[in-house]
């Protein structure tokens, strides 16, 4: 069942990042006894989904829907999204518990080889218990870096206060001569892991302007 999975989702740039067993407190829906977790690394999914995409509000979540849906329909699992809520699935608690990876000072999770250019799109719950073995102890990247370039490259400021300041980020993004819609966030670029892995200009511009929009403009 996981082998033809597995196969499936790079057709799409997709692949399984991980799965665990969640238990009472992991805010899984009843009877799921294994978690899939579901996403990308780099720009892999990029080219297929500008590909398949269509003209609609939501077009990558409109996408991951008809990929992923008829995948949960097969194996009997519930198809879980990032995007549906509030209240949202706690997909970073979920992707701590299926991959080891830790949080970075400006938000998403650090990846050791794909730093903070990789994302989930959605997780599969399984009503069979599949043992998943637990990730190896993730790398303190972030613990142990001295330079936190990241945090300093900020051209608003957004870090400043000791976190992330959501409504000093949206009026920087809303202003005309802002360094971070067309480019991509400019703390993420500053990060030296996995820098060779940024998303390319047009998937780092999609993802300002969902970003964006998900504030309602
Ligand atoms: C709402 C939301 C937003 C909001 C508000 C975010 C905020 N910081 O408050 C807005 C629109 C601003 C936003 C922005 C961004 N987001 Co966002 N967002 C979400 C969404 C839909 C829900 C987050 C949430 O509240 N979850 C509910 C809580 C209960 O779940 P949780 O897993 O416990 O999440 C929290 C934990 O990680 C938590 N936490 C909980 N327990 C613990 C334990 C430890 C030890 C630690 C360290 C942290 C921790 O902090 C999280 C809060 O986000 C998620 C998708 C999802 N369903 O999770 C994406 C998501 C978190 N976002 C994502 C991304 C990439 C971004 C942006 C970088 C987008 C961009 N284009 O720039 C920015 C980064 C902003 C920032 N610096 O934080 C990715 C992160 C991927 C990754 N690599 O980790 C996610 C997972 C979406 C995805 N499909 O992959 N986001």
């Amino acid at each position: 069942m996981l082998t033809g999975t597995a196969r499936y989702l790079p057709e799409f740039g997709l692949r399984i990042r991980g799965a665990f067993n969640p238990g009472s407190g992991d805010g899984a829906p009843d009877g799921v006894q294994t978690l899939l977790l579901i996403g990308y690394l780099g720009g892999e999914m990029w080219p297929i989904f500008q590909r398949q995409g269509k003209d609609e509000p939501n077009p990558l979540d409109g996408w991951t829907r008809r990929v992923i849906d008829p995948l949960a329909k097969e194996l009997g699992a519930v198809a879980l999204y990032p995007f549906e809520g509030p209240p949202w699935l706690p997909f970073q608690r979920w992707a701590m518990r299926a991959e080891g990876l830790t949080q970075s000072p400006v938000g998403p999770l650090i990846h050791p080889e794909y730093g903070l250019w990789h994302g989930y799109r959605a997780a599969l719950g399984l009503r069979e218990r599949i043992a998943a073995v637990p990730p190896a102890l993730p790398k303190e990247l972030c613990a142990d870096c001295q330079a936190k370039l990241c945090l300093a490259a900020c051209p608003a400021g957004v870090f400043d206060g000791g976190r992330y300041d959501l409504p000093l980020c949206r009026a920087y993004l809303k202003t005309a001569d802002n360094a971070c819609l067309d480019g991509g966030c400019l703390a993420r670029r500053a990060c030296p892991v996995g820098s060779q892995n940024a998303y390319g200009p047009e998937q780092a511009r999609f993802h300002m302007q969902a970003f964006l929009a998900a504030f309602g403009n």
